[in-house]
């Protein structure tokens, strides 16, 4: 009996494994990555990801979320949506139309108020906080990049049948300008899946994602016998150094990956927390730190302090 859940970040843990079981018995809809990525849209100290997501430069919160069926390639994905509850769900049910089936903007939003998706506004009191207080800085200091972390979830699952699907869901970047729209609902780049292979999800700067299609290249690593330990850090490293070679700077990026039989890798080039449970090992968080030049991983569960201070970020006051 094999089956996998990997997840971007720490922020995957409860609901990760809130939903694991859920793959101990066929999935064929992803009812286990919609569920899990639901949660953590509703939670609200999350900062990337739906409810409580940082705002747009104009402090709108604008969503992007992606849905991919390993099985049949069905794919369905929203991007620059305001006030739509659970994106991911919105994507996955885009997923069924044979057209149409990646909307924008107000047309999104008029199909989930026509579909009877949940309408609420997403935007938190401490999201405006966080807004308020970083334009405060930005007039202090005009060279600060509004640039400010990253927490986009990303997932891929796979059953015990099999089934695999890939997801994705969150606000984009801080202070995004309006309509700014990154790799996270872009099949190829923010998640890819094929369930005969494998599948890969990508978190960290879109505008840099998306030049190399990350997701895909993991799979067609997969695809060509390399293995899942190290196919993400491969594309990772090869990628981030073709666009220093090229461009002269590389974003952050990371990216987790499950091949068919449930086995799991990571790929990043920046300190990246990640959480992971399959039929043999219990669902964990890890923290991968890569070496200076990318060619290898030191992945290990975090201390005590870093759990404290991760979730003190997370909840505690604004400054
Ligand atoms: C984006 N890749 O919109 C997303 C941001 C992200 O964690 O991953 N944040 O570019």
């Amino acid at each position: 009996m094999k089956y996998a859940f990997i997840g971007t970040w720490r922020m995957s843990f409860e609901s990760i494994k809130e939903n694991i079981n859920l793959l101990k018995k066929p999935d064929p809809k992803g009812n286990a990555i919609v569920n899990a990525i639901s949660y953590i849209e509703d939670f609200p100290y999350y900062k990337s990801v739906g409810y409580g997501g940082l705002p747009n430069e104009e402090c709108d919160v604008e969503l992007d979320a992606g849905f991919m069926n390993g099985n049949t390639f069905q794919v369905g994905a929203i991007a620059g949506v305001k006030n739509v509850k659970n994106p991911i769900k919105l994507a996955r049910e885009l997923s069924y139309s044979k057209f149409n089936s990646f909307l924008v903007g107000k047309g999104a939003e008029e199909y989930a108020k026509k579909n009877g998706f949940e309408i609420k506004d997403m935007l938190s009191e401490r999201a405006i906080q966080h807004y308020e207080l970083k334009i405060k800085k930005l007039k202090e200091n005009p060279q600060l990049s509004p640039y400010d972390g990253h927490d986009t979830v990303g997932m891929v699952s796979l059953d015990v049948a099999n089934n695999m699907f890939a997801a994705t869901s969150t606000s984009g970047l801080f202070m995004k300008k309006p309509g700014r729209v990154g790799d996270s609902p872009i099949a190829g780049s923010g998640f890819y899946c094929v369930s005969s292979i494998g599948g890969a999800t990508a978190t960290g700067l879109g505008e840099d994602i998306l030049k190399g299609c990350l997701s895909f290249q993991v799979v067609e690593k997969l695809k060509n016998g390399i293995s899942v330990k190290d196919a993400p850090q491969q594309v990772v490293k090869e990628f981030n150094d073709l666009l220093n070679l090229k461009l002269g700077y590389c974003g952050a990026i990371s990216i987790v990956a499950l091949d068919k039989d449930g086995n799991w890798g990571v790929g990043t080039n920046c300190e990246f927390s990640f959480v992971v449970g399959n039929q043999n090992e219990d669902v964990e968080i890890y923290i991968a730190k890569p070496n200076s030049e990318l060619t290898s991983l030191q992945i290990e569960k975090p201390s005590k302090e870093w759990l404290e201070n991760y979730d003190k970020k997370r909840r505690g006051t604004i400054e």
